[in-house]
């Protein structure tokens, strides 16, 4: 471990040395793994294309660092530990070597399905070992995984299918998630009805539901894997081919596919690993999160294990049995990070601080945030009643699309301010730009925040579609990476995150693009237009508050609302579903014919009496029945 920086003045260096001399920087990180292959030239970039490449015509393959090359000392060393939703169903450890074998037999079994380099595999799957299974034997193969969180619909789950032509799906027949049983292959079922390209699906045994098995194309897990060698060859893979796609919101309707590559996000995932949580090899790790977002990528399954961590998977919810369980857990394995969302802090904070008294937390010496901006009530509840005031808070501001954590303290090393991400890490060089692009440059500034200078695990494309990667995030300012993020620079110089700037809002965590809301609430027959905002919300961070013009013949404003809600979980998913429908009879529009969201933004916010000037909008008369109907949103 030797890339573990671990004062601040070490810190300071590091940080310099990685601005003035970034390949070398890198070069050095890279060099602790294992390549088939070494790089010809660390580093080729232009952020016109953009066209990025980091350890050019590097050659190498993941799952060998994470996989292999611990087997030598630590074959034995828990890599993954278990915690079912079940407080009372045992905890299941797997060891290195035991990882090892059953990511290779299950990688024969998807060869064995025809499954090789380049193919897309969706994994559908629920908090279980066999998702970080499924994930690394698709890196082992070169298969490219594109994971779709298993409360997505069938619909959102179809799309994703289609746009990466995916030949292979696997899944499992059902997923716990608390007290509920959730059906997960049956949603499959529903998903393949409007997809062509997938010739296999192979159902993990999870639940015990009942599900149909279509003959010559469902195959249980346990029965692929029979017979299969715990041996497989890794795919030597070039440090720019596609490790994994995935999927996320953005300002349109369509979600785009998040690209990211092999050599760089093993470097950047491992280094920012070790850093900001500050690792030691016989740590038990936690991250909260799940493996169908970005963090379950990069901070549950390939940093940690990458580092030969211990990381932690937990099956069930914060609140069940009761709202002790993330500290039960904390408790019986002795975590000793913990990395967790504001939403979950915020609802637990609800609960008052009985439910963690029971458990002894002093395992405990780092805690983390990621997701959203974390207020400061939230920052001090958790900070003095999980951590006891003594473990350092990491916030850690990134995106899908960065790969890894890009600003936020190292633990311990760089002193915590709340609520503020506070500095980049090393090799990262984020800048905040006014309107027009400029720099700001000092302390006490406030804009839209930028990168200046790649890092290994940025986004190289978004999938099958380049020109939308280049517009989304490199066109807004010329030679820059436009985060979409707004962002203070305080007089200390930390940095503080304060949301996003576009069309999209972050409900517990997870984006969602207001466009792709309102595509779906457009589906109902009734609902004529709709225009969704984001609004401040107690312990989601955001909720989605939807405005609908409506055709009321027949219904009620209640039914109809229940309606649209249903409408959107079953397009989108559960997570989707907004928390207020107001039904109106227009909406603000500009001259040119925009939806002036700034005014529904302030009604939805309840701040109707500061709406400002709203005499340019094609039909001002409006807005005064929107304000008067506010009280019948639901
Ligand atoms: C890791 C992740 C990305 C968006 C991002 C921000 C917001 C994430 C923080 C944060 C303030 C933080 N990826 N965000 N972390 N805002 N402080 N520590 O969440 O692609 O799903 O979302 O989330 O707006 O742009 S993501």
């Amino acid at each position: 471990m030797s890339h573990k920086i671990q004062t601040l003045s070490g810190y300071i260096h590091e940080y310099q040395k990685s601005v003035l001399q970034p390949e070398v920087f890198w070069g050095r990180v890279a060099e602790s793994f294992h390549w088939e292959k070494r790089w010809d030239k660390t580093l080729e970039w232009n952020f016109e294309e953009p066209d990025i490449k980091w350890f050019v015509n590097g050659k190498l393959n993941i799952t060998e660092n994470i996989l292999d090359r611990h087997l030598f000392i630590m074959g034995d060393k828990p890599a993954i530990i278990w915690e079912p939703n079940e407080p009372g169903d045992e905890a299941v450890t797997l060891t290195y070597r035991e990882l090892y074998e059953k990511t290779n037999e299950f990688a024969n079994a998807m060869k064995a399905k025809g499954v090789g380099k380049g193919d897309r595999v969706i994994i559908y799957m629920p908090m279980v070992p066999e998702a970080a299974i499924a994930m690394l034997a698709c890196a082992r193969i070169g298969a490219v995984h594109s994971i779709v969180f298993a409360g997505f619909s069938s619909s959102s789950l179809a799309d994703r299918v289609n746009d990466c032509e995916a030949k292979m799906i696997l899944t499992s027949d059902g997923n716990f998630r608390g007290a509920k049983k959730i059906p997960v292959k049956a949603v499959v079922d529903e998903a393949l009805e409007s997809c062509t390209t997938v010739e296999s699906v192979i159902v993990f045994q999870r639940t015990g539901t009942e599900v149909t098995m279509k003959e010559g194309r469902d195959y249980w897990w346990h029965d692929v894997i029979k017979g299969q060698s715990k041996e497989c060859k890794a795919e030597i893979m070039d440090s720019e081919d596609m490790l994994f796609i995935l999927y996320t919101s953005g300002s349109t309707g369509k979600p785009k596919g998040v690209v990211h590559t092999v050599g760089g996000y093993m470097v950047y995932t491992y280094y920012s690993f070790v850093n900001v949580f500050q690792y030691s090899i016989g740590d038990v790790y936690w991250c909260t999160a799940d493996v169908g977002w970005i963090t379950g990528h990069s901070y549950i399954v390939y940093g940690p294990l990458l580092a030969g961590a211990t990381t932690l998977m937990f099956e069930g919810v914060p609140t069940y049995p009761d709202a002790g369980r993330f500290w039960q857990i904390v408790e019986k394995h002795k975590v000793n990070q913990f990395y967790t969302a504001p939403t979950a802090i915020r609802a637990l904070q609800a609960y008052g601080l009985e439910p963690i008294e029971p458990y002894d937390l002093s395992s405990l010496k780092v805690i983390g945030s990621v997701g959203e901006p974390i207020n400061e009530e939230a920052w001090h509840w958790y900070h003095d009643h999980i951590g006891k005031g003594n473990c350092p808070l990491v916030d850690t501001w990134w995106q899908t699309e960065t790969g890894g954590i890009m600003v936020s303290a190292l633990a311990g090393v760089i002193p915590n301010k709340p609520a503020h991400a506070s500095l980049p890490l090393p090799g990262i060089q984020p800048i905040i730009v006014d309107a027009e692009g400029n720099e700001l440059k000092g302390n006490n500034v406030e804009g839209n925040l930028c990168i200046k200078f790649p890092w290994p695990s940025m986004l190289r494309t978004t999938y099958g579609d380049h020109e939308r990667c280049r517009q989304t995030y490199f066109s807004t300012y010329k030679g820059l990476y436009f985060t979409g993020d707004g962002a203070k620079r305080d007089h200390d110089g930390y940095l503080r995150i304060l949301g996003r700037v576009d069309d999209v809002i972050n409900v517990s965590g997870h984006r969602m693009g207001t466009a792709e809301v309102e595509n779906a609430i457009n589906e109902h027959p009734k609902v004529i237009e709709s225009a969704v905002v984001g609004y401040p919300h107690d312990v989601k961070g955001q909720g989605i508050y939807a405005f609908a013009i409506c055709d009321m013949e027949g219904r009620s404003e209640e039914n109809l609302i229940a309606e649209i809600k249903k409408t959107v979980a079953n397009i989108i998913g559960p997570i989707a579903r907004p928390d207020k429908v107001q039904i109106v009879p227009g909406l603000p529009k500009t001259r040119s014919g925009k939806i002036m969201r700034r005014i529904l933004r302030k009604v939805a916010a309840g701040e109707a009496d500061q709406l400002g000037d709203t005499s340019t909008l094609l039909n001002p008369e409006v807005v005064e029945s929107i304000i008067e109907s506010a009280k019948n949103a639901k």
